[in-house]
């Protein structure tokens, strides 16, 4: 049922195929965020149209909104939002961390943390709740999700080497309680290195990782606030020690550049809320750098968004259109902003595949990146 092939590589960068009992994926690939359920101010079939192959759900969010109950009785999440092609659930692990605390390194902690598993307090009606790797695993088995992640612990940056060693050491005891609480053939676990930004701690956890002989594997605990160069260099440290048949996922990840340089690295899946978070706040990348959508400028301008896209937005709308539907605050605004962004994502692996496949990734690397962090 779950199966991962690398079909061709150029340099460290893979393009794969990745088999799941909900269909298959091109790997590299992106994932774009459905949270609760649903990627924000999308619909399936708008997806669908841009080609996204694999949406991400959050533990953390749909076990406490809508419940086990209601989705279980939908029968599963799958049948439960009406999306047949393949969904990887997070754990929760970064949400407790990051939205029950409030934010990362919040003093008044609603958070506490121990060997057992995570005591929180929820972002909605202030609810206690205990969060054990076991448990997390039962959830996601009744979600029927078809990669599920293990419990973690995700250390903010900067932190010292101690507590990124128990973090460690954690989250490496939490993965086997993981691995024995598991009782469905049909879904993969993934495996989470952790390591926080210590060489000798990365390298250690994945090796340990590794020993378990997971489906595949992901870098957590990276774009945590660190500075890129040591982002680029442990996604680079840990990739080394990955298995060069099973999949790779860097958690959280990124910018068009960051994806564009993790995959030279060695990895083949990513997830990130940039594209659709962005789109909400008139922030749009294109083909000749990232627009603004609500600069004074575009008042007037009548021409496409980017004229290298495919998109519904760019093939029917002027900027001037899309930034009155922005300033005055339309639904529309979200839609549209959106479906660019995650169709100039799903584009932007697109091309990344088939530079792998023709053995030209690193030409297509070096002129993509000045092209994409420049700005208009
Ligand atoms: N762990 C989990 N989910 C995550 C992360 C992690 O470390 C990150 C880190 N960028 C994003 N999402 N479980
Ligand atoms: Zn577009």
């Amino acid at each position: 049922m779950f199966d991962f092939k690398v079909i061709t590589r150029d340099g460290k960068a893979r393009r794969g195929k990745l088999k799941t009992s909900h269909g298959e994926i091109d790997t590299p690939v992106f994932m774009p965020v459905g949270t609760q359920g649903t990627v924000k101010a999308m619909t399936h079939r708008l997806l669908e149209e841009i080609g996204a192959q694999i949406i991400l759900g959050n533990t953390y969010h749909l076990y406490l909104r809508p419940g086990l109950d209601v989705i279980t009785g939908a029968g599963g999440l799958h049948r439960f939002i009406s999306w047949d092609k393949p969904i990887l659930t997070d754990s929760g692990g970064y949400q407790v961390f990051s939205l029950a605390q409030g934010r990362f390194g919040d003093r008044k902690s609603k958070v506490r943390v121990s060997d057992e598993g995570v005591e929180f307090r929820d972002h909605l009606a202030g609810d206690l709740h205990f969060f054990t790797p076991e448990r997390v695993v039962q959830i996601q088995e009744a979600f029927g999700s078809d990669i599920i992640m293990p419990l973690d612990e995700c250390v903010e940056y900067p932190v010292d080497k101690e507590y990124a060693r128990k973090a460690l050491e954690r989250t490496l005891s939490w993965l086997d309680r993981s691995i024995k609480a598991k009782s469905r053939e049909e879904q993969s676990l993934f495996g989470i290195v952790q390591g926080a930004f210590f060489e000798d701690l990365r390298v250690e956890a994945a090796k340990r990782t590794v020993e378990r002989e997971l489906p595949g594997y992901a870098i957590g605990g990276l774009s945590v606030g660190e500075p890129k160069e040591i982002m680029y260099s442990m996604t680079e440290l840990v990739c080394e020690y990955l298995p060069a048949d099973k999949p790779r996922y860097l958690m959280g990840v990124g910018k068009p550049e960051d994806i564009i340089n993790a995959v030279a690295a060695g990895v083949d899946m990513f997830d990130c809320v940039v594209p659709t978070r962005n789109a909400r706040t008139g922030t749009l990348f294109t083909s000749l750098g990232i627009v603004n959508i609500r600069h004074e400028k575009f008042k007037k301008d009548f021409s496409p968004l980017d004229p290298n896209c495919d998109c519904y937005t760019c093939r029917n709308f002027t900027k001037a259109y899309l930034r009155h539907l922005f300033v005055a605050e339309e639904i529309s605004s979200y839609v549209l902003n959106t479906i660019h962004n995650l169709r100039f994502y799903l584009r932007l692996m697109e091309d990344i595949r088939t530079a792998i496949e023709v053995g030209k990734f690193e030409s297509y690397r070096r002129d993509i990146l000045e092209r994409v962090t420049r700005k208009l």
